[in-house]
Formats: structure tokens, C-alpha cells, sequence
């Protein structure tokens, strides 16, 4: 038997299902949460999705996306979905600390089946009865559409189900660019664009939100806080929260500002550093021969993608650009 009949039979036998995703949502764990959610529903079935906190306002105009049950707003029902469910979820993570110290607790004693339905590196595959990862795939949408495929549902597929799907696998492949896209990828968003997806609307919700503030704020960041590092491809952009403040930052507004230094002809590695609610946040990225994930977990507590990580340091802005500066070369694969 498949993996995908495998879950199928699953959600078949289920009653209460609950999915759950990372904290901090991205287009990824919002897409593939909720073109699985449409596509239980599609099946007749009664499902809750329960994440750790709120999306950020570029993907509000997702369709239910405020069914989402939020643990940070309404622990109690969370936590008792949670408790309840005889199917549990976990999608576009692979290890329960993902959700937050306080969610963990109720996925740890929930008696549900898990599954895990990932892209992340290291699935914790003693906590999950069932485990779908496939760690070359761009994005964890992309496997819920295969799912969807594997079982031979297709022709449940509609814009319902693929508009979340096609969000996620945009978002998480930088549209269509990184180097996890595959022919596969191109498939899905094919038969995603038959199923009626209005894929130029996505990339419209998406892309085209700017507020004066935001933008304000990226030209400040491009023109007067990027620096390029002397002797390697490396830029980086750093930001105070008092020029956060300046421009009236709101959450998402440095969402893709680290693509900007790494747009920079020859540059492989790029980070932002940026001051939040007194700490650092660091977002890697990187192209080709350089990875990043290995400089995030070690420097900054953090992990990720190859290609994409991010992470936190505690202490001042300059004594976290030093961290960086001073041990790249470790990181430097010539
Ligand atoms: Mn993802």
C-alpha cells in the first residue's frame, strides 16, 4: 500500500481531525493547512485546523483562513481539539517543538494517530505513526497536492482545494525559481491552472500589498542599511527597532527584504538582522554551492532550509552581525 492510501484509509476512519502547522505561518503551512482542509471537507468530512498563532495579513484573503482555530487566542478550544482528535496532522514541520513550548504539551499526550506531512530535514519519525517527508520537494503544498493524486482523488481537485495549494508551492519556491522546483512541480501547477486555479490572483494577494510604510522601508533598508562584505559574496541588511518604528513596521513588513541583498549580481549569501521585541531575528538565504541552514542552527539557534533559514540571537544587533561576519569563512564552501 501507498503512503497515500495509507492516509486516506486514515482520514476515512477518522471522526475528528485536527491539523496543525509551525508557528509563525507562511504561505506554505497556510496553503498546505488549508487545501488539506478543503479537500477533507470535499470528502464529507468534519475536520479543525489549530495553529499556534496568526497569520500575517498578506494571507488573510485565503479562503476560511479564519476558521483557523489560533492557540495564542483561544488555548482552551485549541488545546481541547487537540486533546479530542483521533487523527492529528502536522504539516510543514517535523518535530512537535515547532508549535510552541505550550502547544507541544497537547500533542505530546494526544492518544490521535499522527501524521506527518513535510519538507524539513530530520522528521522526528518516533513521534509520527505515519510519515510522509520527502525533503527534495519545494514545499509542503506540493505534497498535499501529491497526496490528493496519489489517492486518486483528483476529481475532487477544484479551485477550492488548489488556490491554498498553488499559494504555498509560490511561496515557498520563491515562485517558481529555487532549485527544489522540478518538472513535477510544473505538473501540479498545471493540473492546479485546470482545476480552475486563478493563479494571477494569488500572485496579486501576494505580491501586491505594499503599504507607503513598507515600501518606505525597503528603500530605506536597500539604499542606506546594506553592506556588502569585503573579500566574499555576502550582503547583509541590518535594521534597529527604531527604524522599524520609523516606518511603523507591522509584521511582514521585511517579509523578502533579504532576497533584495541577495539580488545583487555575484552575491551567494545574504542575511537581514533585524531588532524584534528585543532580540535579533537573522533570515539566511542562499544560492548554489552555499547552504545556510548549518550557520543558522549553529550561530543563531535556528535551522531551515538549505537554501532558506532563519534565526535568533540574544543580545545587541552588532554583536550578532559580528557572530556572522566572524565565522563565515567556517560556513564558506569555495
Ligand atoms: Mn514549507
Amino acid at each position: 500500500m501507498t503512503v497515500y492510501q495509507e492516509i486516506f484509509d486514515e482520514i476515512q476512519k477518522a471522526n475528528k481531525i485536527v491539523i496543525t502547522s509551525h508557528r509563525s505561518p507562511d504561505g506554505d503551512s497556510i496553503g498546505s493547512s488549508m487545501g488539506l482542509f478543503q479537500f477533507i471537507c470535499k470528502l464529507g468530512k468534519t475536520v479543525h485546523v489549530v495553529h499556534p498563532d496568526k497569520a500575517p495579513g498578506f494571507l488573510h484573503w485565503v479562503q476560511d483562513v479564519h476558521q483557523i482555530e489560533i492557540y495564542d487566542e483561544e488555548k482552551e478550544k485549541a488545546a481541547e481539539l487537540i486533546t479530542g482528535a483521533d487523527l492529528l496532522f502536522s504539516l510543514d514541520y517535523n518535530a512537535s517543538d515547532r508549535v510552541g513550548a505550550e502547544m507541544e504539551i497537547f500533542l505530546r499526550t494526544s492518544k490521535a494517530r499522527k501524521i506527518v506531512i513535510d519538507h524539513h530535514l530530520n522528521p522526528d519519525i518516533e513521534f509520527y505513526d505515519i510519515v510522509f517527508s520527502d525533503t527534495y520537494t519545494g514545499s509542503t503544498s506540493e505534497l498535499i497536492f501529491r497526496l490528493i493524486e496519489g489517492c486518486g482523488k483528483l476529481d475532487l481537485l477544484d479551485s477550492t482545494i488548489g488556490t491554498p495549494l498553488y499559494l504555498g508551492i509560490m511561496t515557498d519556491t520563491g515562485s517558481f525559481r529555487f532549485p527544489s522546483v522540478s518538472p513535477e512541480t510544473h505538473e501540479t501547477l498545471a493540473k492546479l491552472m485546470r482545476a480552475g486555479v486563478k493563479h494571477y490572483e494569488v500572485h496579486e494577494q501576494v505580491f501586491d500589498t505594499n503599504t507607503l510604510d513598507r515600501l518606505k522601508l525597503r528603500g530605506f533598508a536597500t539604499s542606506e542599511k546594506i553592506e556588502v562584505i569585503h573579500d566574499l559574496p555576502v550582503a547583509f541588511i541590518s535594521l534597529t527597532s527604531d527604524e522599524l518604528n520609523k516606518f511603523n513596521y507591522e509584521k511582514g513588513d521585511t517579509e523578502g527584504l533579504v532576497n533584495m541583498a541577495l539580488s545583487i549580481q555575484g552575491i551567494k549569501i545574504a542575511a537581514l538582522f533585524s531588532e524584534k521585541d528585543g532580540v535579533i531575528k537573522i533570515s539566511l538565504r542562499s544560492k548554489g554551492e552555499q547552504i545556510v541552514n548549518e550557520m543558522a542552527k549553529d550561530l543563531f539557534d535556528g535551522g531551515g532550509h538549505k537554501y532558506a533559514s532563519g534565526g535568533i540571537f540574544y543580545g545587541s544587533l552588532s554583536d550578532a552581525i559580528d557572530r556572522f561576519k566572524n565565522n563565515l569563512s567556517k560556513y564558506w564552501s569555495a
